[in-house]
């Protein structure tokens, strides 16, 4: 065991010394950390320099082999630190290259959310009534008593009012309900615009009754409107057959049925179907009763025209096969991210 005496005259075993500066090497956590040891073992007052400096006043047999070993210290320190020093390096830069921000690449784009279904099927309706000269109007889902229903000649305990089952606001003797329908904008139009006219107005309706697969207590449909001096039935069915032809990119063919509706004189159910398919129920209509007419201020002698109400939700469901209107207002995004 080679053995040399310090400035304070002790004996120190160098080789130990050399095990301890490695292993201290090896757990060094940072640049200045190894800095710090290789300055206490061969900086001007490292431990082994002071070993190698003490070695003049040694005799020499003495200095010969404890020079060796001194000297063998030194550089197997050296090279400890120059590999623990690269491997720190490497790993800072490793580092810095994780979190270098490039400022000139493009960012992340966040994902973009897309229309409901039913907002699809609204725009197209419009998009095709637009192209035959109908321009969208609106009214408020809180009417009134008189829009709702008297203006639409349905009055007071008329036995019609129970066929839309309705939200009432409280108190009821404010006369505010949900609308029951989208038949009431018909009403509020008219009285403050001159026909002739074409609209069609689309929105948000409310009924008090039980759901099930095709009935919602919320649902949307669309209005629509026409009054000129010679508006027929004729023209109404073949706006109607233009329109599903162009919705459905099929060619459609409608049919009338007669019903009832105290705003329309004749009414109509109506009926459509695509080639040699079943007739299905779409929407009601007729011509725009009498008594309408005359509560909006126009003259019925003068002026005659069609309306009809479509729900909107019954056509989503066609074109895009949905089997349960409920769907449509669940939610339920792995439902909505299918259109
Ligand atoms: C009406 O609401 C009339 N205002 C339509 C009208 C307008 C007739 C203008 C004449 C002139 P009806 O209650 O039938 O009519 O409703 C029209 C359409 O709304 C129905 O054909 C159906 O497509 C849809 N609909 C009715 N109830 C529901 C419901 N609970 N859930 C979903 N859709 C419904």
């Amino acid at each position: 065991m080679v053995k040399y005496t310090n400035m304070e005259g002790e004996k120190e075993d160098i080789k130990a010394l050399e095990i301890k500066a490695k292993k201290e090497i090896s757990a060094a956590g940072d640049l200045k950390e190894l800095d710090q040891i290789f300055r206490a073992y061969l900086g001007k007052k490292g431990h082994i320099t002071r070993v190698l400096r003490s070695l003049a006043s040694m005799g020499e047999a003495e200095r010969k082999i404890r020079g060796k070993a001194a000297n063998d210290a030194r550089d197997a320190l050296q090279a400890a630190f120059e590999a623990k020093k690269q491997q720190q390096t490497l790993q800072i830069e490793e580092a810095e290259k994780k979190d270098h921000v490039d400022v000139t690449a493009p960012g992340t784009k966040l994902p973009k959310g897309h229309l409901h279904p039913l907002t699809h099927i609204q725009r197209k309706c419009q998009e095709i009534f637009n192209g035959m000269g109908f321009a969208v109007a609106e009214g408020p889902e809180i009417e009134t008593e008189w829009y709702n229903f008297d203006a639409l000649n349905i009055p007071k305990d008329h036995p019609a009012r129970d066929l839309w089952d309705t939200f009432w606001l409280k108190p009821k003797a404010a006369d505010y309900l949900l609308r029951t329908h989208t038949s009431p904008v018909q009403a509020r139009y008219m009285e403050k615009n001159n026909p002739p006219l074409r609209i069609i107005a689309p929105g948000r309706i409310f009924r008090y009754e039980a759901t099930d697969a095709s009935h919602e207590i919320n649902f949307y449909q669309l209005e629509g409107l026409m009054i000129g001096k010679d508006v027929s039935v004729a023209n109404f069915k073949a706006i109607i057959e233009e329109f599903y032809s162009q919705f459905f990119k099929k060619e459609t063919t409608v049919r009338l049925r007669p019903s009832y509706f105290p705003f329309t004189e004749p009414s109509f159910e109506i009926d459509m179907r695509q080639g040699k398919g079943n007739w299905l129920e779409m929407m009601g209509a007729g011509m725009v009763h009498p008594n309408v007419l005359k509560n909006v201020g126009y003259i019925p002698r003068e002026w005659k025209g069609f309306a009809f109400g479509m729900g909107l939700d019954r056509l989503a469901m066609m074109k895009y096969k949905i089997d349960d209107i409920r769907l449509l207002y669940s939610g339920d995004l792995k439902f909505l991210q299918q259109f």
